[in-house]
């Protein structure tokens, strides 16, 4: 609905269609797996590294199926009670490829608070709201390696196999749900922050939405919409007052920690990426890759941020989308060539002749798309 993660629609680009592009679902079901299952294999990884297993109260007091008797809202999420004992997750988990990933993601929030819970409680947060965000997406970028969904039996052992045009698929479906993610977890805030400084009235919430949707996403309601309508509220961190800015934050600082630990763990050389790439780094077991983990997640929000992602980047200070160009590096170059090759017009902004302008955020530019045809009906409204 929000054309927030686009990897549910990979079919349809697949730089490689007569090559399979690996899904672990049909392993899902066809294995019998359980929400207990996905947590404890998401548990295993955490401790194959050395971090810390999931408490006892967890296991116990924790919500990991959508309850039979009672509405709940099934947004995942993660929850610190600040004793140093308590912390639980709530997610409604469905037997999908999007929730083992999730999983993840929310028991790396719960691994944070493990680290940092003998601080002192002013401290027991993230280095930033993104790093919290991070943790967990971080431990995904290896688990959805396909030769790691190999390891564990989610995947034959063929789709392990080197081949280089398997791996454009598996680029692009991830480019799909990481890249173009970014626009969509820029506009939230600025079309909020923009409603609570006073830019934007109430009557006009959700023209300037729109507007936001289509400059800088790219996309279009697919019917006419007015004020009538309120469609940011029905973005659950909107109508619960969640900043999503931590998520755009954390999509780009991610593929710096995983730069990082792959490095420490040998899986990666940045001076020969072709040897070992990015995207095929699985820090799996890899105490090495741990050990310097715990070290930026232990020191909570006792230092400022750019001291705690110093600790794990070897001296970097700021967030840069280097490691996420190298990591999409071989799907970039493809992108280029093709896009040459068909003449692709890249962007989607019209300009005043309706001829298509290169508009593209910078961060995105080799991962535009073509469209044939963009009706404006965003602008009308306003
Ligand atoms: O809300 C979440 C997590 C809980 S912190 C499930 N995410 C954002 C969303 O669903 O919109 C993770 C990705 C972005
Ligand atoms: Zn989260």
């Amino acid at each position: 609905m929000w054309a927030q993660d686009w990897s549910n629609v990979k079919d349809l680009f697949l730089p490689c269609k007569n090559k399979p592009s690996l899904d672990i679902a049909p392993a899902l079901r066809e294995q019998n797996y359980t929400a207990e299952r996905m947590f404890r294999v998401s548990e295993e990884f955490f401790t194959s590294m050395g971090l810390s297993p999931m408490p006892e109260k967890f296991w116990n007091l924790s919500i990991i199926e959508k309850p039979k008797d009672r509405t709940i809202v099934c947004h995942a999420s993660a929850w610190d009670f600040c004793d140093s004992k308590d912390f639980r997750i709530k997610q409604c988990t469905d037997m999908t490829m999007e929730d083992f990933v999730t999983v993840h993601h929310e028991m790396g929030h719960v691994e944070y608070y493990i680290q940092y819970k003998d601080l002192h409680i002013a401290f027991r947060d993230g280095a930033n709201p993104g790093f919290h965000e991070a943790v967990g997406d971080v431990i995904s970028l290896s688990v959805v390696t396909p030769k790691h969904m190999v390891k564990i039996g989610l995947l034959s052992d063929s789709a392990g196999k080197k081949d280089s045009e398997v791996d454009l698929n598996y680029l692009m479906s991830q480019a799909l749900s990481k890249v173009a993610f970014l626009p969509f977890g820029y506009l939230i805030d600025v079309w909020r922050w923009n409603v609570f400084r006073g830019k934007i009235s109430s009557s006009h919430y959700n023209c300037e939405w729109w507007k936001l949707r289509s400059e800088v996403q790219g996309v279009q309601p697919p019917n006419i919409r007015s004020e009538e309508d309120f469609d940011p509220g029905a973005k659950y961190h909107i109508a619960a007052n969640v900043p999503y800015m931590s998520y755009f934050v954390s999509y780009i600082i991610q593929f710096q920690f995983h730069r990082a630990l792959c490095t420490a763990a040998g899986e990666y050389d940045p001076k020969n990426p072709l040897a070992k790439p990015l995207h095929d780094c699985d820090i799996y077991r890899n105490k090495k890759a741990g050990d310097l983990l715990k070290e930026m997640l232990r020191l909570g929000s006792s230092k400022p941020w750019p001291d705690v992602m110093a600790v794990i980047t070897e001296g970097n200070r700021r967030m840069d989308v280097s490691a996420l160009r190298e990591y999409f590096q071989p799907l970039e170059n493809w992108l280029r060539k093709d896009n040459k090759k068909h003449g692709a017009a890249v962007g989607w902004k019209l300009s005043k002749n309706r001829s298509y302008s290169v508009s593209c955020m910078s961060l995105l530019f080799f991962f535009c798309l073509q469209f044939t045809d963009v009706l404006d009906w965003s602008v009308e409204l306003c």
